[in-house]
């Protein structure tokens, strides 16, 4: 297995029309979850990813994990749990460029995952474990949970990454904090945005955000900068930045983070350089954008070879 990651992953609904969601009358029915976005990316690309949750004994349990199965990542470390649903997320499309997402998530079948959930022996075959701010954010079981992931991790001398995904309709800034600083300092790469920088570390020059993380311990920290593209600096004394694809307009911005992390995880997997993973990340989260839906747009190797001729269309 090239990576296993752990999250919740959700139904979500997208009302068919732009406006307030009191008036949407049809729903588009899709899947959203940072960490399950991310392991589908990885898969489009060719890696071998396994994906560690909880959905409720119920149908939209059976969809996400027929959807996730589907884009071939392993589902084997999926539970079901028979008191509790599958968490629920709707997107309203004030305006076709405004958003807002509303969580039907409390108590979900995920929020109850514990550490016993957890398999080592699953886990460890992993060369990398993805893990996100999203989950220790949902119960303090899940923060338990992501915990102990971090120590098996450690146990079998596993790369650890790690997007702190600040979800503030989930917890307060001073409850992130912390916890995401915490976690942040037991990781081997950090993938923050820099709106998350400046929220956690209270920093929003990238260089010296990247800094101030590798002072706290990881190896390699990237900061992503949305359609700029993203700046990256190692321990080692490494660092630049790299710029974004261009592209005429933004579709849906939501899971491009995630794309960044698929892409960048896979160049890393590869040995490419940390520069040609920044840029991989970059292409990667781009191309989620231009795409409706949280996944629907992470591209497979032969979308990244075509973009490239697109992308000098559109420059010339
Ligand atoms: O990064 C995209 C995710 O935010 C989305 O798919 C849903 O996991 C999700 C969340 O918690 O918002």
């Amino acid at each position: 297995m090239d990576v296993v990651t752990l999250g919740e992953s959700m139904v979500l609904l997208t009302p068919t029309r732009t406006g307030p969601l009191r008036y949407a009358h049809t729903f588009n029915r899709q899947l959203g979850g940072a960490e399950s976005n991310v392991a589908i990316g990885l898969a489009r690309l060719g890696k071998e990813v396994g994906w560690i949750s909880k959905v409720g004994a119920d149908e939209f349990g059976e969809y996400v994990i027929s959807t996730v199965r589907g884009e071939g990542v392993d589902t084997t470390s999926v539970k079901r749990d028979s008191q509790a649903p599958t968490g629920l997320y709707i997107k309203e499309l004030r305006t076709t460029d405004r958003f807002r997402v509303f969580y039907y998530r409390h108590d979900s079948a995920a929020s109850r995952l514990t550490p016993s959930d957890l398999d080592e022996s699953y886990i460890s075959q992993a060369k990398v474990l993805h893990l996100t701010g999203i989950t220790p954010a949902l119960s303090e079981s899940c923060k338990e949970t992501v915990e102990h992931a971090f120590e098996i991790a450690r146990r079998h001398n596993q790369i650890v990454s790690f997007d702190p995904n600040i979800r503030l309709k989930l917890w307060t800034v001073d409850e992130a904090s912390s916890v995401l600083r915490h976690f942040i300092s037991k990781s081997d790469i950090v993938l923050p945005g820099l709106d998350e920088g400046e929220l956690l570390y209270n920093e929003a020059d990238p260089e010296r955000l990247a800094e101030k993380i590798l002072d706290t311990g990881p190896g390699v920290c990237v900061v992503k900068l949305g359609a700029k593209g993203a700046y990256f600096a190692t321990k080692d004394g490494e660092k630049g930045f790299v710029p974004g694809l261009k592209f005429k307009q933004i579709v849906d911005p939501v899971g491009a983070g995630d794309g960044f992390a698929a892409g960048f995880l896979c160049g890393y997997l590869e040995g490419q350089s940390w520069y040609d993973a920044v840029k991989m990340g970059n292409k990667v989260g781009g191309i989620v954008t231009q795409f409706a839906g949280d996944m629907e747009g992470l591209p497979t190797q032969e979308d990244l070879e075509a973009i490239e001729t697109e992308q000098e269309d559109v420059t010339r």
